[in-house]
């Protein structure tokens, strides 16, 4: 999603322009050495105030209890109704109750980060913010961050300054823990992305994905040619590959963290977030019914040299004129693979040609999991292996915001080896 206004000027954000981020107009902040990293603005915890941020009348502050499962559907119908649409309102994120626990119970979650507004009367929940701790290694330096996302306020109460209140609040409720740097993302324009990346987009099911108004039919091709080019092997062909276990969890622990060395943003992992991220203790193995995907491949000695794993989230589809209701969609979460660390000549062809056969394997994966697009963004090693397995650029970009921190830029989008 584009933002609206003339992005990049300053005066256009009345709210963020009062807020420790850095500005537009700052000065070289791609030249990393004229950058003095490191927090905006110390926070003296004496001064965070312990009474929530003010609220206009008719509405109160509700603390969502996610334990709760008459709360965490709440949660869920709210963004359901209202969370976040594509540039022309065809479809909307529709995140399922076990991806919501999934996202917002994550080691060390906290209640009082999942923040909602109720409407005194009704009770109605009508908007909603949410945080979880991660710790972030930004180019040298370990940071302690609240991860914020799930901002959300109900349609009828949009363009009446509520979001602001809700990130103040969130803000104060952080600092109460302090914690005083946050990591967030977003599709509009905000003062001031560190990296942008674009999605992309694998037809699984390109029939259904045309049908449904998300894929169009080229100029010049017709649909069997498209049904045709995206058509996929029975079968992965990776020796070794299997779904990951709890017992792998050290093991990909350890590639994941050396792996991840290698960008200059990224989350930093323990074994106890590994085992949350990447396996779904509830999913049944034989089942498509799971919210994360994570495939090992395990050597002959038992040790695991590669790992991918993709995540579900469903989008309603708003204008129903197929009568099909939702894209299933596939989202590529963190991978890893021994093949970057090989010491070759031609390095990046070996881990070009690695990454290639793991990702067709996770297509295969995706789509005998019945999911109809598999989509990715241009971070990590993707811009290696997109354009072979046959992505396409969407339309939506994906900002990258860091609150209360200035680091240098992260080129973004094509220098793979830079990015978060
Ligand atoms: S991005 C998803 C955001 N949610 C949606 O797009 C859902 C659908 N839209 C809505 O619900 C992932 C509303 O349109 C929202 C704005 C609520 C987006 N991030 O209330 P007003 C996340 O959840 C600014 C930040 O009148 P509204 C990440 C906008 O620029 N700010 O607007 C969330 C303007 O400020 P300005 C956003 O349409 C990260 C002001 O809001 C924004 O009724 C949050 C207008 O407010 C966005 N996505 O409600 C930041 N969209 O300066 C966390 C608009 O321009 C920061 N705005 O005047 C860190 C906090 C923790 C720190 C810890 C130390």
């Amino acid at each position: 999603m584009s933002s609206g206004k003339n992005a990049k000027d300053m005066a256009n954000y009345k709210f963020w322009s009062t807020q420790p981020v850095p500005r537009f107009d700052e000065k070289a902040a791609s030249a990393e050495k004229s950058v003095v990293e490191g927090p905006i603005k110390e926070v003296d915890p004496a001064k965070v105030s312990t009474n929530p941020s003010p609220l206009v009348a008719g509405f109160e502050w509700s603390e969502i209890d996610l334990l709760n499962e008459a709360e965490l559907k709440e949660v869920q119908e709210l963004l359901c109704n209202h969370y976040v649409e594509d540039d022309e309102a065809m479809f909307r994120f529709n995140y399922l109750n076990e991806t919501l626990n999934w996202a917002l119970k994550a080691p060390g979650w906290r209640k009082s980060w999942h923040v909602g507004v109720r409407a005194t009367k009704s009770r109605k929940l009508v908007a909603f913010i949410s945080g979880v701790p991660v710790r972030l290694n930004v180019r040298d330096r370990l940071v302690n961050t609240a991860e914020i996302n799930f901002l959300c306020v109900h349609k009828k109460l949009r363009s009446k300054r509520l979001a602001p209140v809700l990130i103040m609040e969130i803000t104060r409720r952080c600092n109460l823990e302090g914690i005083y740097q946050a990591i967030y993302t977003a599709g509009v324009v905000l003062p001031k992305p560190v990296a942008s990346c674009r999605y992309f987009h694998r037809a699984l099911d390109w029939e259904k994905l045309y049908n449904v108004g998300f894929s169009p039919l080229p100029h010049g091709s017709t649909k069997i040619r498209q049904i045709s080019k995206y058509r996929l092997p029975e079968r992965t062909v990776t020796p070794g590959l299997r779904l990951m276990r709890a017992e792998d969890a050290d093991q990909v622990t350890d590639l994941l963290q050396r792996y991840m060395k290698r960008v200059k943003m990224a989350q930093e992992f323990n074994k106890e977030e590994v085992l949350h991220w990447f396996v779904d203790k509830e999913a049944d193995p034989k089942s498509n019914k799971r919210v994360v995907w994570t495939y090992v491949v395990e050597d002959a000695n038992k040790k695991i040299t590669d790992f991918f794993s993709f995540y579900s989230l469903e989008s309603s589809v708003i204008h129903n004129a197929s009568h099909q209701s939702t894209i299933r969609a596939a989202y590529l979460f963190y991978y890893a693979t021994e093949s970057a660390f090989e010491k070759q000549n031609d390095e990046d062809d070996v881990l070009k040609a690695r990454l290639n056969l793991l990702v067709k394997d996770a297509l295969i994966l995706a789509k005998q999991a019945k999911f109809d697009v598999f989509n990715a963004l241009t971070l990590l090693d993707n811009p290696l292996f997109l354009s072979d397995q046959k992505f396409g650029p969407g339309d939506g970009q994906l900002h990258y915001y860091l609150f209360n921190y200035r680091t240098a830029d992260l080129p973004s989008g094509v220098d793979s080896k830079n990015q978060v």
